[in-house]
Order: C-alpha cells, then sequence, then structure tokens
C-alpha cells in the first residue's frame, strides 16, 4: 500500500472553502454583535436623557405657583405656558412666609437640529458654541436687567433632548411632561434610536 504523502489538490480547495466559510460566518456575527450593543447605548443614552431631563424640570417646576398672586407686591404670576407648548414660565416661593418670591423663570427647549439628522449642519449652530445643541435650559432674570446674561441667569437642566412639550392640566393642578431623545443608532448615523417619555408633576402652590 502507498503511503499518503501530501493533501491533494481537491482536499486542499475543500479545507480553504470550509475555513473562508467559518471566518465570514464569525466576521458576521461580530459585526451583528456591535451592531446591537451601538443600538443599546443609544437607547440607554436616549432613557438617560429624558429622565435626567424629567427630573430636573420636576425639581423646579413643583414649587411653582400655579395661579399667580396678585395682592403681593410686586404681583406673582401664574404659571403660564408658550403658545408652541415648549416652554413655560412661573414664579417660585423664596420664603417660608409666602410674600417673597423669584423673579419669573422660564424652561425652554433650544434644539440646533432642524433637520434632525443628529448632525451639526451649516447655519444649525446659532449660538456659535461649535455645538450643536439639543438643551433644555432654565432662563432667570435674577439681575432684572431685561436679559439673561448675568451670573447664573442661564442654567442647563438637560442634554441630547430633541421635543419638550407641557400641557396643563387645571382641575388636577398639574403639568403633564412630554420628552423625546434620540441618539444616532451608531456614531455619524442618521439613524436613531429614539425614546418618548411623559411625566405628569402636581404643582404644590
Ligand atoms: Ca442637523
Ligand atoms: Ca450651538
Ligand atoms: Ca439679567
Amino acid at each position: 500500500m502507498r503511503a499518503n504523502l501530501g493533501y491533494t489538490l481537491l482536499e486542499v480547495v475543500v479545507a480553504t472553502s470550509v475555513m473562508t466559510g467559518m471566518f465570514l460566518a464569525s466576521g458576521t456575527v461580530l459585526v451583528n454583535s456591535v451592531r446591537t450593543w451601538r443600538a443599546a447605548e443609544a437607547y440607554t443614552a436616549a432613557t438617560a436623557a429624558v429622565r435626567d431631563a424629567s427630573l430636573s424640570i420636576a425639581h423646579e417646576l413643583e414649587s411653582a405657583s400655579l395661579l399667580g398672586n396678585k395682592a403681593l407686591n410686586p404681583p406673582v404670576a401664574g404659571l403660564k405656558l408658550a403658545k408652541t407648548g415648549d416652554a413655560i414660565t412661573f414664579q417660585k416661593p423664596l420664603a417660608l412666609s409666602g410674600e417673597l418670591w423669584s423673579p419669573p423663570i422660564q424652561i425652554r427647549i433650544r434644539n440646533e437640529d432642524r433637520n434632525g439628522n443628529l448632525k451639526l449642519d451649516g447655519g444649525e449652530d446659532l449660538d456659535k458654541n461649535g455645538v450643536l445643541d439639543r438643551v433644555i435650559e432654565l432662563l432667570e432674570d435674577r439681575d432684572g436687567n431685561g436679559d439673561y446674561l448675568g451670573p447664573g441667569e442661564t442654567r442647563l437642566l438637560a442634554r441630547g433632548v430633541d421635543q419638550l412639550a407641557f400641557k396643563l392640566d387645571a382641575p388636577r393642578a398639574t403639568i403633564v411632561l412630554e420628552l423625546v431623545a434620540r441618539f444616532p443608532r451608531f456614531p455619524g448615523s442618521p439613524d436613531a434610536i429614539e425614546h418618548r417619555h411623559q411625566l405628569p408633576i402636581r404643582i404644590r402652590n
């Protein structure tokens, strides 16, 4: 019997094909795993953004005055929603006596991403800070000079939020907050993972 001194060409071709198939299969599994992981990261970022924004806004709004008090000097204005529904103005008590109140405070969203592709495009960077801002801000004219440029007058409450809507449920003395956050499915992708959240906030004053 003749000793088998090597592999036939057919054996080499079959072995190469099998190994190539295995490499391709493991590559596909790896790519899918990375995609799933990136999507999970985007979902986590979106849920964290709406959670942080909800908590910050609720913290500020809970002690707002719903009806105001014109008998005080200066008078306190009631809570007021912007016509667009994406901003709210209110005042907060500064003392337990209920006679000292903050200047009017506004909470608003500032989303520079006009075309919704989650990238900074020409003409979108309105404040010229080099960043695509999708932020919720609190504005308070503490020194009463008509702008929000003084120390601590513009405060960042949350980042990474695309939509904010306030709805007043007056019979229940409640403001219903609706938030939407979107994050790219993977870095640089216009395809986004979206998270929506609704939170009722009971007003105490
Ligand atoms: Ca954009
Ligand atoms: Ca900007
Ligand atoms: Ca000011």
